[in-house]
């Protein structure tokens, strides 16, 4: 086999193993409970043809879980990340804390929110200068999917 053969088989067997359905949006939630308000991001990301995967992870709950998720989502291949939480809605915050990846946020309501879901809204947006996360209006998970699919596109 000629060396440009050879080159053209090794190629054409890297690609083979290139996964081309290999999720490009993370999206991750802080309970179960969050599954209802968050599954309208998948959806919408279906609709448009955005492979996606989405992982219940408490950035409270399962710290260590939470950080190595984020810190390996960018080596995955993940290009964004969606991050719904409610109450005290660290989730989003300690995503961005762990990985350059852009961090859209959904603040959710829950059984215990106070002021319609304002506690999640205020933890997600009131982030630190130099860890920005983008927020979404509260429940509204399906424009994170829409601003997902704008980042993809730009
Ligand atoms: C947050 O606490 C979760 O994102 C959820 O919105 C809220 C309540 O969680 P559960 O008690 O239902 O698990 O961390």
């Amino acid at each position: 086999m000629s060396s440009e053969s050879e080159t053209v088989a090794e190629t054409a067997a890297e690609m083979e193993q290139v996964d081309v359905d290999a999720p490009r949006v993370g999206i991750v939630m802080g309970s179960k409970s969050d599954m209802p308000a968050m599954e309208r991001a998948e959806q919408e990301l279906t609709e448009r043809g955005i492979s996606s995967e989405t992982r219940v992870m408490s950035a409270h709950r399962q710290p260590d879980v939470v950080a190595d998720y984020a810190r390996n989502a960018k080596l995955r291949g993940l290009r964004v990340i969606i991050a719904g939480a409610g109450l005290s809605a660290a989730l989003p915050g300690v995503v961005a804390a762990h990985s350059e990846l852009p961090v859209i946020g959904v603040p959710l309501t829950s059984r215990t929110s106070v002021a319609g879901g304002l506690d999640a809204l205020l933890s997600i947006a009131q982030m630190p200068p130099g860890v920005p996360v983008a927020c979404v209006g509260i429940d509204n998970a399906r424009n994170a999917a829409v601003l997902a699919a704008r980042i993809l596109d730009s």
